[in-house]
């Protein structure tokens, strides 16, 4: 086990004091410890885009920058780490702290497995030299990697595997005002009760095991759950709905929304009437721990406007929910529905689905 104190000290010394990154699940204590300790740090909303903060910020301070990931984003982050970071292209230093699910050995959902078998072999492909850092013993090693990366010039990596870091019992601290607003599985078994022979596309973590948990039989083999590939639900729900003439619902979440924010932009030129998007914002990666996304900063209406959706509709509480969730439904335009969502729920209904086979051939039956 790591304390999260000794491996930020460990990096200090060696003047790492920059962070960004994208959330996961094995390394929220890491930004539970940052938000504690007023580390600087910029969450990102996708990991090449921290890779690539990472390298604006070296080129300013001459500083070795981290950057946080779950090992599915490396696949995000490697177009730019071998193509702006490599040693034959601008040749910049930083450290990776992956966070490694589906590690061999270790028990993890099928979208998690290919992944984790093949992280090592995807660093070595992208001539990363790396560590698994599973205990303070191994900060030696982690010591002479960064020294490899300041004297090459190259990014160098640590694979964490779940539980390494100490846990911490404090929560992310979250807003206190979204407290007052939907509970997640309210609002899902009240959209389930009123979309019948609707396709659902829904997007990965908490929401689509929710959605899973609360369908019916007959209900669950018209959903499509986005368990893996976070950020790409809505784009999967644009090219199913264009050559279908169902009603199709994308059912999206702050943070995967953010992580692809322009297949938004795709959408809005590009939907029929029969796909309608519905974002559950919990201002939050309420998944994989509660990090802020500060999406509540933005006006969605303007935005979705902009976008060339017609129609905005909002729900706060049960009240809107009487409301607009029926007006939203039946509208005959092209439109978003911002569902403001608490990031407190309670996860008792959540299921977990699996034979991913089936539930394709069900949902294209
Ligand atoms: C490429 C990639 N990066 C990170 C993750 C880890 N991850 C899983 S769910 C999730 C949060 C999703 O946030 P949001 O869409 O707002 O839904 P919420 O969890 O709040 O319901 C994250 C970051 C992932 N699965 N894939």
């Amino acid at each position: 086990m790591i304390k999260l104190k000794n491996f930020f000290n460990f990096l200090k010394k060696r003047g790492i004091s920059f962070f960004t990154g994208v959330p996961d699940s094995i390394l929220k204590e890491l930004n539970i410890y940052i938000a504690d300790n007023k580390i600087k740090h910029i969450l990102a909303t996708n990991e090449g885009s921290a890779v690539a903060l990472a390298t604006g910020y070296f080129l300013s301070k001459k500083k070795i920058p981290a950057i946080y990931l779950q090992n599915s984003g490396l696949s995000n982050a490697i177009n730019p780490l071998v193509s702006i970071l490599h040693k034959k292209v601008y040749s910049i230093p930083s450290l990776l702290i992956i966070g490694w699910r589906g590690a061999p050995g270790l028990k993890d959902e099928p979208q998690h497995l290919t992944k984790g078998l093949i992280t090592k072999d995807l660093l070595k492909l992208a001539g990363i030299k790396y560590c698994v850092l599973d205990s303070e013993k191994k900060f030696g090693l982690l010591n002479k990697l960064l020294k490899y990366s300041k004297k090459n010039n190259v990014p160098v990596a640590c694979l964490i595997k779940k539980n390494t870091f100490v846990k911490d019992k404090k929560k992310l601290k979250i807003n206190k005002k979204n407290n007052t607003y939907l509970e997640r599985n309210y609002f899902i078994k009240e959209l389930i009760k009123q979309t019948k022979n609707t396709k659902i596309i829904s997007t990965t973590g908490y929401i689509s095991r929710e959605l899973f948990g609360q369908s019916s039989n007959s209900q669950k083999k018209n959903n499509f759950y986005v368990v893996g590939g976070m950020g790409h639900c809505s784009m999967i729900a644009l090219g199913y709905s264009l050559f279908s003439n169902k009603k199709v619902l994308c059912l999206d979440g702050d943070g995967s929304m953010l992580m692809h924010l322009g297949a938004l932009f795709t959408l809005g030129q590009n939907s029929k009437k029969n796909l309608k998007y519905i974002l559950l914002n919990n201002n939050s990666h309420e998944s994989v721990g509660g990090q802020k996304t500060y999406l509540n900063n933005i006006n969605l209406k303007k935005f979705t406007s902009a976008l060339k959706f017609d129609n905005y509709y909002l729900i706060k509480n049960k009240k809107d929910l009487k409301k607009n969730l029926n007006k939203f439904l039946n509208s005959k335009k092209r439109s978003f529905l911002e569902v403001k969502m608490s990031n407190s729920n309670k996860n008792e209904i959540l299921g977990r689905p699996k034979n991913f086979i089936d539930i394709k051939n069900k949902f294209m039956k």
